[in-house]
């Protein structure tokens, strides 16, 4: 009986941990992801201007833990639940947020605030929660996310109008022109 506890233990705690950044092996559902420029291919080059991005979804609770990884090209604002949690500047240091707290039951919005400085523009996020009931739910960045060029009212909180469509995906993790020199956080956590 003391090996099965000992047994439980472990695989409770696997569970709780949350290790799925951009860089991690098998994170690769996560895509950069760009705004779908008119006449421009963001991987080659997009306007230097100020992009919005959200990613909606629904929690039965609130969850036991939750981390995502973030790497933008350039800079970059991060919401969650309309708060602002954290901010960069070079896409070659990604950056780990625990996101626990401010995730709630019922709907929950992570948005991005990206401005393109010059040439490629692109971000990546990949990172998970575990739910109230021990699931573990991948958060990444690909075409569910959805995209404007415009800040349009209470955009931070998952607000859309017509401006809004899917975010273009350009690629995985180690795809150019960003390749692998992005430094990860979340395997060594
Ligand atoms: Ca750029």
């Amino acid at each position: 009986m003391k090996r099965m506890a000992v047994i439980l233990v472990a695989a409770m705690a696997l569970v709780s941990a949350v290790q799925t950044g951009i860089c991690a092996e098998g994170a690769g559902t996560a895509q950069w992801i760009w705004y779908p420029e008119k006449d421009m291919d963001p991987i080659a080059e997009a306007p230097a201007e100020p992009r919005y991005f959200v990613k909606i979804f629904s929690l039965e609770a609130a969850p036991k833990s939750a981390k995502i990884e973030v790497a933008v090209d350039n800079v970059y604002q991060l919401f969650v639940n309309g708060k602002s949690i954290g901010e960069g500047d070079n896409w070659q240091a990604a950056t780990v947020y625990d996101i626990t707290k401010n995730l709630k039951t019922g709907k929950n919005v992570i948005a991005i605030l990206a401005t393109n400085q010059d040439g490629p523009a692109g971000f990546i996020v990949a990172g998970g929660l575990v739910t109230a009931d021990g699931k573990k739910v991948s958060l990444v960045s690909n075409s569910t996310w959805k995209a404007s060029s415009k800040a349009t009212k209470g955009w931070q909180d998952g607000v859309e109008d017509k401006s809004w469509v899917k975010a273009l995906e350009m690629g995985e993790f180690g795809s150019p022109p960003w390749g692998t020199s992005v430094e990860c956080e979340m395997l060594s956590q």
